[in-house]
């Protein structure tokens, strides 16, 4: 019998590569977008954006399909950039240029009030009961310089105090034994497991 098909409904490598990671163990076969870019992430929430991209998915390909959107909430930022994340800089700017205008706007700024939290929802779409979510998150503090070559976005300036390191001095495998994306997906794998059997 051929495997079940699960649509990974992301534009980024570096997430695809962690979801497909976390979820390595269920009897899936992986499908990418390809060259179909999601549509615009004009939710007010991550909740809403995860599930605009999974029900889009699953519009296009018919299959079961799984997205996540996620934020970076600062305290002093009162929640910023959140669901503003990716594009916190402007449009179309690097990860790079994300964590230079984070460390910018905290500049001078004492532990306590670089406290933050990156939030992940993962959304499924294509269930007999239409699209379910899940929630995960992890908290820490924003470093004052950039630490680590792991990882992705603003793992480097992310300090998790329960590890005692950056997300990007962690291996991949660590990172998602406690990171938002992790938690997340390891809720969405549990339901899969009894949904797909
Ligand atoms: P898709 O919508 O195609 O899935 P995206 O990069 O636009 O990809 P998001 O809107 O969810 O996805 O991402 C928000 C940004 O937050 C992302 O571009 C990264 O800069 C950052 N980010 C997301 N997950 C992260 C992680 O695990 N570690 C560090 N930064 C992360």
């Amino acid at each position: 019998m051929s495997k079940q098909k699960l649509l990974v409904a992301t534009n980024n490598k570096d997430k695809f590569k962690e979801i497909t990671a976390i979820l390595d163990s269920l009897n899936v076969e992986f499908v990418s977008l390809g060259d179909i870019e999601l549509p615009e992430e004009d939710g007010k929430t991550i909740e809403e954006n995860a599930i605009k991209k999974s029900e889009f998915g699953f519009e296009i390909k018919k299959m079961l399909t799984i997205a996540d959107d996620t934020g970076l909430e600062v305290d002093a930022l009162n929640g910023a950039p959140g669901v503003y994340s990716s594009r916190f800089a402007g449009e179309n700017v690097s990860y790079e240029d994300n964590r230079k205008k984070l460390l910018n706007e905290l500049a001078g700024k004492k532990l306590e009030e670089r406290k933050a939290k990156f939030r992940c929802i993962i959304a499924v779409s294509g269930l007999e009961k239409g699209t379910k979510t899940f929630e995960g998150s992890v908290d820490g503090y924003i470093t004052e310089d950039e630490r680590g070559n792991s990882g992705f976005g603003y793992d480097a300036i992310f300090f998790v105090p329960e590890i005692g390191k950056t997300m990007a001095e962690m291996s991949p495998e660590e990172k998602n034994k406690i990171s938002h994306r992790g938690r997340a997906i390891v809720k969405a794998k549990k339901y899969l497991e009894n949904y797909l059997n």
